[in-house]
Order: C-alpha cells, then structure tokens, then sequence
C-alpha cells in the first residue's frame, strides 16, 4: 500500500496526455483474455475489480451482498456498453475510462488530496508519476 499525493489538474493533465492512451491500451489488451478483441462482461468485471473504480470514482465502502455486487457491476458494464452490443470495444473503453478520470478529476478539485493506493500500477499513480516526471524535467 502506499500513498500519492494528487490534485484534479494532475489527474486531467494524465488524462490529455499520451501516456493515458497507452495505459489505457494495454489494459485493454491484458483485460481481453480470450483475445477476441471485445471485452464480455466477466472479462470487465476483473478490469473493475483490478482498478478498483467502485472505491475510487462510485464511493461505494459498503457493499454486502453478491448480489449487489452483481447488479453493480452491471450498471458498470452498460455504462461502458455504449451501442448495447454486449461487449466492450476499444473504442467505448477509450473513452469511458476518460470519463471516469475526469469524473475522479472534478471529485478531486484543485486542493491536493492524499489518496491511499494499494496497487502499484493505478492509473492515479501513473498520473502522479507523469506529473512528478515533468516536474523533474523543468
Ligand atoms: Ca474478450
């Protein structure tokens, strides 16, 4: 577990640069396990599970059942569904998880929070890093 420090301008900054479009890809690329190119909704649910969004973005802490748990991750997956398909392509994951970082981002506002994270490769600190990175590089 460690913490980062973060503000909403850090969080858009990541979001407009390249560096998102990649991460952003590659998760895509390892959430698509049977490699069909689409994500179905088990293969979306790990990806859920794997960011850990529901803490992150819906402020759900208390969540008791499977079955709401299920109806959850439900509603998850037809936000990200745009068409109705009953799959993820990449470019309705694109543009979701932009929605969803600039959603954090307004959450988090101008004043620097700190924010617990127990994954090393969120996507909140990758966009703490890129921001500590052009800091270092001024
Ligand atoms: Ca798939």
């Amino acid at each position: 577990m460690g913490v980062i420090i973060i503000d909403g301008y850090t969080v858009r900054h990541f979001v407009d640069d390249e560096e998102f479009q990649k991460n952003v890809d590659e998760r895509f690329a390892s959430l698509d396990l049977n490699g069909d190119g689409v994500l179905s909704r088990s293969e979306l649910r790990k990806a859920f599970e794997r960011l850990r969004l529901i803490e992150a973005h819906y402020g759900i802490d208390v969540v008791t059942t499977p079955e709401q748990l299920t109806a959850l991750y439900d509603s998850l997956f037809d936000r990200f569904d745009c068409d109705r398909s009953g799959t993820v392509d990449l470019q309705e994951f694109r543009s979701e998880m932009k929605q969803i970082m600039l959603a954090i981002a307004d959450g988090l506002g101008a004043a620097p929070i700190q924010i617990a994270i127990d994954e090393g490769n969120s996507l909140l600190q990758k966009a703490a890093d890129l921001e500590a990175q052009k800091i270092a590089a001024v």
